[in-house]
């Protein structure tokens, strides 16, 4: 098979990749390791960033998301017992968010893709990268049995934190940087109205708690847990308790309870892999970066790797230039590092740590006090929420 661009990976990146290249008239091939129903059965990223939206209304695929998307102009930050708001519209020039589940994101563009008739190939085994430091790279993997062979100009590697693409570069010609946080996040997928209008990060003396949503029917909520927490000590009712108990009052008395429809912890790391091109071959979203969720960054970088990665091709096949392609990873990198810096910031700012201590849940305290009551702080918080202009 022949094709331009081989994007491995049919997560958001990739997805979002294809379709942006579609419209620019590129032609590419997707190559999944897994089935349609595992990759929307992952449950992820809740709130998108104004760029993340204007990606998909440019991939054509934003309909759905206008339609049924919630946008949000605050968020609520919760600490000794007591909810302030930060104003992310008036803070940061009118800017706002939408909540709209990555699963929603990923389907609707599974399902521009099909309509297309855009070759997608899920359930592809053994997926192998061959000489992307060359200008002919190939793509292989075995299907049913038989090895099949992908020939093309360029690899878009958005196959993740786990997949193969960052695996494939030689270790010497790549820099990590790494934190693993001590905790994860313990999170319930539930279809039981939101326990308020807005999100609320909470800092209590029990840890971190988070209360999203999905929808005005369907709710999303995490509490941080030690990282070796396992899924299965925790049942809906001790999870309903747990959460209850980082709650002010009101929030308690309102939250409404019920089966969960998916429960799991995740991981909390802070991950730069640099540079995020090689040869042929480019990285993209969680293969090349991962942030703890805290910021609800991780889906927003993605989208803008892929929106930089998209329009560099297309200059190189319209106008034969390469200047958007060689600049393509110090440009990510320049958004992604202040991505990374306020997730950590904020993860820091909103959990309890092993060492935090008595003089930690002070500071914390004071930072908290002084970032709600400083409009100089909240705006600095708002324009990292609503996501930082493109570079
Ligand atoms: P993805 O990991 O989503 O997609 C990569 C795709 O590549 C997958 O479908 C995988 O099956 C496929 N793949 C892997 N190896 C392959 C191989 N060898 N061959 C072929 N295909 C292969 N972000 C937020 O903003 N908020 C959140 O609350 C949040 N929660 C998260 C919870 C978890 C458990 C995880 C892991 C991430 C979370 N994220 C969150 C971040 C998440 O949303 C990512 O940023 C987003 O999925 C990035 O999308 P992709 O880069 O497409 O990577
Ligand atoms: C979510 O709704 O899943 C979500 C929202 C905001 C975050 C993280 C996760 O910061």
């Amino acid at each position: 098979m022949r094709t331009q661009v081989a994007i491995i990976g049919a997560g958001p990146s990739g997805l979002l990749l294809a379709q942006l290249l579609y419209k620019a008239g590129i032609d590419a091939v997707v190559v999944e390791r897994q089935s349609p129903d595992y990759v929307l059965g992952r449950i992820r990223a809740g709130v998108l960033e104004q760029i993340t939206m204007d990606l998909l209304d440019q991939a054509g695929v934003g309909q759905r998301m206008h339609a049924e998307g919630l946008p949000h102009h605050g968020i609520e930050l919760l600490f000794k017992g007591a909810r302030h708001r930060i104003d992310l519209q008036g803070l940061s020039g009118g800017k706002q968010v939408m909540v709209y589940g990555q699963t929603e994101v990923t389907r609707d563009l599974m399902q521009a893709r099909a309509a297309e008739g855009l070759t997608t190939i899920y359930e592809a085994r053994d997926v192998t990268l061959h000489d992307f430091d060359s200008t002919n790279p190939k793509v292989r993997y075995t299907k049913d049995g038989q090895t099949h062979e992908i020939s093309c100009d360029f690899i878009a590697g958005c196959d993740g934190y786990h997949g193969v693409s960052r695996a494939s570069v030689p270790q010497d010609k790549l820099h990590t940087y790494e934190k693993v946080y001590p905790f994860g996040w313990l999170g319930v997928l539930a279809d039981v109205p939101p326990v308020s209008h807005e999100l609320i990060y909470a800092n209590t003396p029990r840890g971190f708690a988070l209360c999203s949503m999905r929808s005005a029917t369907r709710s999303r909520y995490y509490v941080q847990v030690p990282m070796e927490e396992k899924v299965e000590n925790w049942s809906d009712d001790a999870f309903w308790n747990e959460l209850r108990s980082r709650l002010d009052p009101e929030a308690a008395a309102n939250l409404v309870t019920g089966p969960s429809l998916e429960k799991s912890i995740a991981p909390l790391r802070s991950f730069v892999a640099e540079p995020m091109r090689f040869g042929r071959l480019f990285l993209a979203g969680d293969a090349a970066h991962i942030v703890p969720p805290t910021g609800a960054k991780g889906l927003n970088l993605a989208a803008s790797d892929v929106g930089y990665l998209s329009s560099a091709l297309a200059e190189f096949y319209r106008e034969k230039s390469d200047v958007g392609i060689d600049s393509y990873s110090e440009r990510c990198l320049r958004r992604v590092w202040k991505a990374e810096r306020f997730s950590w910031w904020f993860t820091s700012l909103m959990h309890r740590f092993p060492d935090t201590g008595e003089f930690g849940q002070k500071i914390q305290e004071a930072e908290l006090d002084y970032l709600v009551n400083s409009t100089a702080a909240s705006t600095s918080l708002a324009e990292n929420y609503v996501g930082l202009p493109l570079v």
